[in-house]
């Protein structure tokens, strides 16, 4: 049987180093006010995956799905288990959480992602894309990778589009628009000129409510609790076509939870307000970016406690382990999806819930895949700035060989484990602020906590 093979993309930069992945922020206003070949690109591989049919497990679908619900099989690997019958302590599906392989199952995972866009982007180009330009676009295309959602930077003013509030922390830019100016061949089939499309990113719309599709691609409800009533509800995910944020409140007729709204004020203001998790409970509350900030300079005992949840379960007696990027990465997710779908008892309570917040459902929301290419940001300047410290602690050796199912290596039945992905340039993509300046080099440590010290240890608006 053969497998699908997860490598990356293979092209260079023309300097020989590896593309780099990019913030999304910054790409776009570079796409808007250039050519706009890399952001068409993106833009079409995405609409292409979103509507290709459930069988083909490269559709948005399949992939999201490989996260968690509909717990179906992927890959001709096992299906996961679902909330039935997995032990309450752990998240049915493949992803993993509250565990030591987080970061390098999530680095899988969107590389997957990131080359399944990449080969729908050459699809695209020599299917739509004037003979004559094709050159010009596949070389685009090679220097494109996935963009990631720096969530800890505050944001720019850029012209035209009144929803990039300044100085506030904020969704990307693209997350935030309905519909996207990208190119299209003109009329006599020449040349390429701008108009409007939908944006993909925006959110994920099935072809039907998600809990009328065929077994095995059926979404259920899911059961929530109420800790301020005590009530126990169900979060509605079946009955949703589109994707949401805060879209979806307890009450509301059905039909209002169809095509809910992607309501972004709302986690713009979450990002903002920032109410963290009962782990971190000093007031004044730390912002987003000084959190950010002490998870990167902070001195972690060992690659467990920086990376996962789990660690301060089994060793909470330090305050400097509490932080891990778990535990930021939870509170994004609710953060950005909302959480409180039940009337909030407190005036200030964000009443709407949306797809990111639920682990079931959160990869179903695009902007998922932006925001993990962060996580794994994070963790690639994490691990140059601690080269001694991959899988070093006990907690860590234990899991260091498991399987990260269901990616496989290669067309036979080999498995990725974290070891394979600790080196993130063997994959075929790099950061730029670890990126040295010879080919597979690193940036000198010093430069790059300098760079830290500029994006994260200062108020930048
Ligand atoms: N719901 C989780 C929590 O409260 C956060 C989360 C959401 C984590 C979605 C992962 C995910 O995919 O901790």
């Amino acid at each position: 049987m053969d497998f699908q093979p997860i490598t990356g993309i293979n092209t260079k930069a023309p300097d020989g180093r590896t593309p780099v992945r990019k913030d999304i922020d910054i790409w776009f206003q570079e796409q808007v006010q250039g050519n706009s070949i890399q952001l068409t690109l993106f833009v079409e591989a995405l609409a292409a995956i979103q509507s290709h049919p459930l069988e083909n497990q490269l559709s948005y679908f399949r992939l999201a799905g490989i996260h968690s619900a509909p717990w179906t099989s992927w890959d001709n690997v096992k299906a996961p288990d679902g909330p039935d019958v997995v032990p309450k302590d752990k998240i049915p599906g493949y992803c993993v959480h509250n565990d030591f392989t987080f970061p390098t199952w999530h680095r899988v995972y969107m590389l997957l992602f990131e080359q399944t866009l990449y080969d729908e982007m050459l699809v695209f180009i020599r299917k739509n894309i004037p003979e004559a330009l094709q050159d010009t676009w596949t070389q685009e295309a090679g220097q494109w990778r996935l963009p990631y959602w720096d969530f800890a930077r505050f944001g720019d003013y850029i012209p035209d589009f009144p929803q990039a509030t300044e100085g506030i922390l904020r969704l990307p830019i693209m997350a935030m628009l309905p519909d996207v100016n990208i190119l299209v061949v003109n009329s006599d089939r020449q040349d390429m000129e701008l108009a409007p499309r939908q944006n993909p990113l925006y959110k994920y719309k099935a072809q039907t409510e998600m809990g009328k599709l065929d077994d095995p691609y059926k979404i259920k409800g899911e059961n929530g609790h109420d800790k301020g009533s005590g009530l126990d509800y169900t979060y509605p995910w079946d009955k949703c076509v589109s994707t949401t944020k805060y879209g979806i409140r307890q009450g509301d007729p059905e039909t209002a939870w169809t095509n809910a709204e992607q309501n972004w004020r709302f986690s713009n203001q979450a990002l903002n307000e920032h109410e963290w998790n009962k782990e971190v409970i000093y007031k004044p509350l730390p912002t987003l970016q000084e959190m950010t900030y002490r998870l990167l300079t902070y001195d972690y005992d060992c690659w467990g406690a920086f990376a996962t949840t789990q660690y301060m379960e089994r060793h909470g007696q330090k305050p400097i382990n509490w932080l891990s990027l778990e535990f930021i990465h939870n509170n994004i997710h609710n953060w950005v999806g909302g959480s409180q779908f039940t009337p909030p008892q407190k005036e200030t309570d964000l009443w709407g819930a949306g797809h990111m917040s639920s682990v079931a459902m959160a990869a179903f929301d695009p902007i998922f895949f932006i925001y993990h290419c962060n996580i794994d940001r994070l963790t690639a300047i994490w691990q140059t700035l601690h080269k001694d410290k991959w899988f070093d602690d006990p907690d860590s050796q234990a899991v260091q060989a498991n399987d990260l199912a269901p990616f496989h290596k290669d067309s036979a039945d080999k498995f990725y484990t974290s070891d394979h992905v600790q080196y993130w340039r063997k994959l075929g993509y790099d950061y730029d602020i670890v990126q040295g300046d010879k080919p597979d080099e690193d940036r000198a440590d010093p430069d790059i906590r300098t760079k830290i010290r500029s994006l994260y240890g200062v108020r930048t608006h």
